[in-house]
């Protein structure tokens, strides 16, 4: 009785410590190798790229947010050619992610709207 009692208590204590483990991975996000794990938020509002020049450090991991009611990209290149370093579509409301590993200079555009432009220097 004794050891069957051990023995779901065990197994509780199995289900418990899987289920903590796996619900706490996403809570933060663990910088990638080598990278200083910063972030840097940059808005897209009005056809435009709120930030247009921005400059992060290695290893920081760019979000942009469409608060527009339309489809942008976040596309890297000049208008009108994407050089396929990055190529996020980031319909209304929501958010596309990049982290920059090597540093230089990130040229980006929105391929739907080309007028719409800004610059990446990762240090
Ligand atoms: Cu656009």
């Amino acid at each position: 009785m004794t050891l069957f009692r051990n023995a779901v208590a065990l197994a509780a204590c199995i289900a418990f410590t899987a289920a903590c483990s796996s619900s706490a991975a996403p809570a933060t996000s663990a910088p990638a190798a080598g990278g200083g794990g910063a972030s840097a938020a940059i808005d897209i509002s009005g056809f435009a790229f709120a930030t247009t020049a921005l400059e992060v450090t290695k290893g920081t991991t760019v979000t942009w947010s469409n608060k527009d009611n339309t489809t942008h990209t976040v596309s890297s290149g000049t208008p009108p050619t994407k050089d396929g370093k990055f190529d996020g579509q980031v319909p209304a409301g929501s958010t596309f992610k990049f982290t920059f590993t090597d540093a230089g200079t990130f040229k980006y555009f929105c391929s739907i709207h080309n007028s719409m432009t800004g610059t990446i220097t990762v240090k």
